[in-house]
């Protein structure tokens, strides 16, 4: 079976020599309302092989990089663990990615899976920055009995004192906004940032000089564009506002990983997909390539 599944682009898979790893977390245990983002990752693998190993923009060619992906070896077992086993055995699989020396793009699964990349770059980049990419703020302290929850990824972020950007939020609690005036957090709401550069200079000043981990929930997108995700808030991010942002932090910024979360594919969903497994090239050209030159 497992010969028969997707590599990213398409391409061999290097091994355990690759630059980049793709780590997929095939994970929709805490979803609350639309499910399937546990076939997300295998979802985005297929449609990366669609696309153009040549990034236009950049000028770079993703072929000149090579890659590996890790799975669960029992996807069904890791789709059941509880959120905090799920957590825990994420941060193990990160901790050996890293000493192997990849580059690593999380591929998830709900919103929840990124604790244990960002944990394992924490530990070795004591200061790291966080940039979230996000309809919601996900400062729940905990949700459904768990801090593990996907409601509660920016809050484990608060809580390991990192500085966090957040962009694209147009949703939250009254206990999360009134945390976020508690705390003077700036928080890019998505109706202050569409169509906008502008704000820019601001992310930069809250990242720069500093290790920078980039998690993207794909419901910040609008879902017009991303229908494919578990909650599609309306008034979302363009394809325009994304890459631009990310290719600006790319320029300035020194991005040691990133994630891709909450593809909930269906039917009728390869455009979603394919601007995840797009997404992942365009972060991949602005990350890896281009700073390398
Ligand atoms: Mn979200």
């Amino acid at each position: 079976m497992s010969s028969e599944k997707s590599t990213f682009l398409g391409l061999e898979d290097a091994g355990s020599e690759a630059q980049v790893a793709v780590v997929c977390a095939p994970y929709d245990l805490t979803s609350t309302f639309g499910k399937g983002a546990d076939r997300g990752p295998e979802a985005m693998l297929a449609a990366s092989g669609a696309v153009e190993t040549w990034d236009e923009e950049t000028s770079r060619d993703l072929e000149t990089l090579s890659y590996t992906t890790w799975r669960p070896e029992d996807a069904a077992a890791f789709g059941a663990l509880a959120p905090e086993e799920m957590a825990t055995a994420l941060l193990a699989t990160h901790r050996t990615m890293l000493d192997r020396g990849h580059w690593v793009l999380g591929v998830g699964g709900e919103h929840s899976i990124t604790y244990g990349q960002f944990a394992a770059l924490h530990e070795r980049h004591p200061d790291l920055a966080v940039l979230q990419i996000d309809a919601h703020l996900d400062l729940r302290d905990e949700y459904d009995g768990s801090k593990h929850n996907h409601a509660c990824i920016a809050a484990r972020f608060v809580e390991a004192g990192v500085p966090l950007v957040q962009v694209g939020m147009r949703s939250c609690s009254r206990a999360e906004a009134a945390l976020v005036d508690e705390r003077d957090m700036t928080v890019h709401w998505a109706r202050n940032v569409i169509g906008r550069t502008a704000y820019h200079r601001d992310v930069l000043a809250d990242l720069v000089d500093r290790p920078v981990f980039v998690t993207v929930d794909l419901d910040g997108f609008d879902p017009a564009i991303v229908p494919a995700t578990g909650t599609p808030e309306p008034g979302g991010l363009s394809w325009n506002d994304v890459t631009l942002l990310l290719h600006t932090v790319g320029r300035h910024c020194r991005v040691v990983g990133a994630d891709i979360c909450e593809l909930a594919p269906h039917e009728y969903s390869r455009p979603s997909e394919f601007l995840a497994a797009r997404l992942a090239a365009k972060m991949i050209a602005y990350f890896v390539l281009e700073p390398s030159r």
